[in-house]
């Protein structure tokens, strides 16, 4: 259909294309009324930048937010997020040149356009069309080849808040990537599909995991998400009975162009570097050096219990030099700055002002893991006392983010406690961290008061309740994919 047909369409409440929307927006007025607004705003756009009278695609990939299991996928150890129903909407359709052009809604953001090509070199640090030619770049390299692709116009529309923790970049990559595969008509296998979208963010500086991706490409209506790395798989699994999911932004931006990246990409470096730690204490366990704690765990079949009080016989708290991990390994220090701290995207990582952080690094990601694994199994069985019992893992989840991870700030442990004083069955933050949002599991029913107390104690007092955005309900969303083509 063009954009002109649909536009029609949405104008006179066509039932076909309003079970389309309602199918993953909710089939109640109150969602449905603006999904489609947005809906037609956004092919407004298209018109009036591109064309009314070409066919165009519809497609969305949504946000996710993390439940438990943070700062474990780059470790190869799984975690348990689910998609939310914010997302990145996109609306596209070919265009006669090679070049892909993009208009966003939201006019913060300027119009960009670039050619197609084997190898995309980004605009500067920061662009949000990197995004954009992340996804474009990561398909290009899974087919090799970038001269049978012709050009796509796109209007972008999303709803993610911003340098949150919920994955608005995820959302932006894989809505832009199925935008051009919609286009070509073209599919990957979803598995593929994330996998290969999470290989691509290298392009945008980070070294990231494959969380978001896997959780915005797989989402499931009604579910969280047990994911798994290495490979990539995914198990469902229901929050407690009569629970539900209320996320709170601390309004503290953690953006991926700054210091948030090089602070979450130090974390990537110093497990790492507590991983060649590990295997040279007991080098006899294993022929090759693990690359990820998740295959020092593997290898010698230990549990949990026994790799944690490894973690304490083999490391020493607080910051290691370079020279010291230099010596424990037998390297020169510029090989270890070479090898071990050198990010996908190519950024160094040399030793902070208070030393590598080994031990406390290595006991947050194998006892979050443990936490994944026993939410995992809890909510499979899912007796009476499920909400309790995956609160306090979340409630333990955050401790260890906060001390052993250092990833937390005031405001969000202020958000935490205040969650906790408002009933929360558990709270913690989400995300990266340093900054964004909280993730509080409440009792069904609870949001409305809870909401309240937080506004009264939290945002209110900081003027900022006003800014709305702030507290956002969330039910498990239907993960990425093709509304219209
Ligand atoms: P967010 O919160 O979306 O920035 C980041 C990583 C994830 C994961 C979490 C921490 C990106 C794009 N995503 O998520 O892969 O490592 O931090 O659990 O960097």
């Amino acid at each position: 259909m063009t954009a002109a047909e649909l536009m029609q369409a949405l104008a006179r409440r066509d039932a076909q294309i309003l079970a389309h929307v309602g199918e993953i927006y909710g089939t109640d007025e109150a969602a449905l009324a603006p999904a489609c607004e947005r809906l037609f705003v956004a092919l407004h756009r298209y018109a009036d930048t591109f064309s009314g009278d070409q066919p165009v695609v519809v497609v969305r990939a949504p946000g996710r937010v993390n439940l438990i299991g943070e700062h474990t996928d780059y470790n190869g150890l799984p975690v348990m997020p689910m998609a939310i129903t914010r997302d990145v909407l996109v609306v596209a359709g070919a265009a006669a040149d090679a070049r892909v052009q993009v208009t966003n809604i939201d006019r913060n953001y300027a119009d960009r356009s670039f050619a197609l090509a084997r190898h995309i070199p980004p605009f500067s640090t920061g662009d949000w069309c990197n995004y954009i030619k992340s996804a474009t770049q990561g398909l290009i390299d899974l087919w090799d080849r970038a001269d049978d692709l012709h050009g796509v116009n796109m209007v972008i529309s999303g709803t993610v808040p911003l340098a949150s923790g919920l994955s608005s970049s995820a959302a932006f990559t894989i809505a832009a990537a199925l935008a051009l595969l919609a286009t070509h008509r073209r599919t990957l296998a979803p598995l593929l599909f994330a996998e290969t979208m999470a290989h691509s963010d290298h392009y945008v500086g980070m070294a990231s995991g494959g969380m978001d991706q896997a959780a915005s490409v797989l989402g499931l209506a009604g579910k969280a998400l047990k994911i798994d790395f290495h490979p990539l798989r995914v198990q469902p699994v229901a929050l407690p009975h009569d629970t539900l999911i209320v996320v709170c932004h601390s309004r503290v931006r953690a953006a991926k162009a700054g210091n948030a990246r090089d602070e979450y990409n130090r974390r990537v470096v110093e497990c790492r570097i507590a991983t060649a730690l590990l295997h040279a204490a007991a080098p006899a366990r294993a022929a090759t050096a693990p690359a990820l704690l998740s295959e020092w765990l593997a290898r010698d079949t230990r549990g949990f219990d026994d790799a944690l009080q490894q973690i304490q016989a083999h490391l020493h708290p607080g910051g290691y030099t370079l020279a010291e991990i230099a010596h424990a390994l037998q390297l020169a220090p510029d090989t270890v700055l070479r090898t071990l701290c050198v990010t996908k995207a190519g950024l160094q990582y040399g030793a902070p002002a208070h030393g590598f952080k080994l031990l406390e690094r290595a006991r947050h990601v194998i006892s979050e893991a443990r936490r994944v694994e026993q939410s995992f199994t809890l909510l499979q069985a899912m007796p009476a006392e499920a909400a309790a019992q995956f609160g306090a893992l979340m409630n333990a989840s955050h401790e260890s983010c906060r001390a052993d991870y250092e990833i937390s700030c005031t405001e969000l442990d202020e958000l935490v406690l205040l969650a906790r004083e408002a009933g929360a069955a558990g709270a913690r933050l989400t995300g990266a961290g340093f900054g964004g949002c909280t993730v509080n599991l409440l009792r069904a029913g609870a949001a409305p008061d809870f909401m309240r107390f937080m506004n009264e104690r939290y945002y209110e007092p900081r003027e900022l309740a006003r800014a709305g955005d702030n507290q956002f309900e969330f039910a498990p969303a239907t993960g990425a994919g093709v509304i219209f083509a």
